[in-house]
């Protein structure tokens, strides 16, 4: 058996090399995926994005056993985090009855690789790509919701989670972040601090105020993740998401959107590496130097170098 082979039969030690394989770029990279590629499109991808310390990887440790008691296999990204995931260890007892760790319908993977060679976004998909040929059944992608890579790693699920915490501040942090406009639903967790109902009021003030609104009007649900409150009713509204996206024809839409950006942003690495290839850093820095003297305006450097790259 390949290692791909082993992969599609959902071995988990062949998913875990595959997918250190798949992080390191590159050629190897590109094969893995070529041989996987036409076995994915089955998963159901949850993205899940807030600010630090929200509760972000609390709630999808509840949401994975949430899944696991529907006997879906359930696979975790998660980017960059802060705080590790906890296999189920730090929950009450009810639930470390049966945790994560030891349950073979789960897969973890932390992406510490901030900078990876073709860029998070590129990377978390192709990590995502393995689970979802290994046949887990949900992919859950947690990124901290900062920057515009966190944006367009979220953009490539199908449901969007937006995980705020009770209080003024981080909301309005969210719009900054245009974090708003890809939520399909929000989570107010930590419930169990003052203010939760006063965060729904004016989140839903501000999604009523949003002239993008489509007609997936997306809910504000409360919940204490610590606590597994809330839970259920967070996976019924992300069913009812998928759901939606299937029945009005926006899931093919998203598909289609999500393989357009998936190639722009591949040609415009490639473009990239194939127009820095072969030129010689010093050559580049010297280019550099003169348009940061304002001897060389930055339009002018990049013809410059394009002319050298081909000389
Ligand atoms: N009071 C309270 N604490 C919570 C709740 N959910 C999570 N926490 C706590 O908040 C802290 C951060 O939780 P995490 O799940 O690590 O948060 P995160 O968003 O994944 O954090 P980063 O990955 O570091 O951004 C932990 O100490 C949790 O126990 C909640 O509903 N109520
Ligand atoms: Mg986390």
């Amino acid at each position: 058996m390949t290692q791909i082979d082993e992969v599609l039969a959902g071995n988990r030690r062949a998913i875990a090399r595959t997918i250190t394989r798949v992080e390191r770029g590159g050629r190897e990279a590109h094969t893995v995926l070529a041989q996987l590629y036409p076995q994915t499109g089955h998963a159901q991808l949850i993205g899940v994005t807030g600010a630090p310390g929200t509760g972000k990887s609390t709630l999808v440790n509840r949401l994975a056993k949430a899944y696991r008691d529907q006997d879906r296999t359930v696979g975790i990204v998660a980017v960059d985090p802060t705080s590790p995931f906890s296999g189920g260890a730090i929950l009450g007892d009810r639930v470390r009855m049966h945790s994560l760790s030891g349950d073979d319908g789960v897969f973890i993977r932390s992406m510490a690789t901030r900078g990876s060679l073709g860029g998070l976004a590129r990377t978390t998909r192709d990590v995502v790509a393995v689970l979802d040929a290994a046949g887990f059944d949900v992919v859950f992608v947690e990124t901290v919701g900062a920057g515009q890579s966190e944006v367009e790693i979220a953009d490539a699920a199908h449901t969007t989670l937006v995980v705020t915490v009770p209080g003024l501040g981080d909301d309005i942090q969210a719009v900054k972040a245009g974090i708003l406009e890809i939520a399909d639903v929000f989570v107010i967790n930590k419930a169990d601090h003052p203010n939760a109902d006063q965060t729904v009021v004016q989140l839903r003030t501000m999604l009523n105020m949003d002239p993008h609104m489509g007609d997936w009007r997306p809910p504000i649900l409360k919940t204490i993740a610590t606590a597994g409150d809330g839970v259920p009713e967070l996976v019924d509204a992300i069913e009812e998401h998928y759901v939606h996206l299937a029945s009005t024809g926006e899931k093919a839409q998203r598909d289609r959107a999500r393989a357009r950006s998936e190639v722009l942003d591949i040609l415009r690495h490639t473009l990239l590496s194939r127009a820095l290839d072969g030129l010689p850093q010093a050559e580049f820095e010297r280019v550099i130097d003169r348009v940061g003297e304002r001897e060389m305006d930055p339009y002018a450097a990049v013809e410059k170098l394009l002319k050298q790259k081909v000389a």
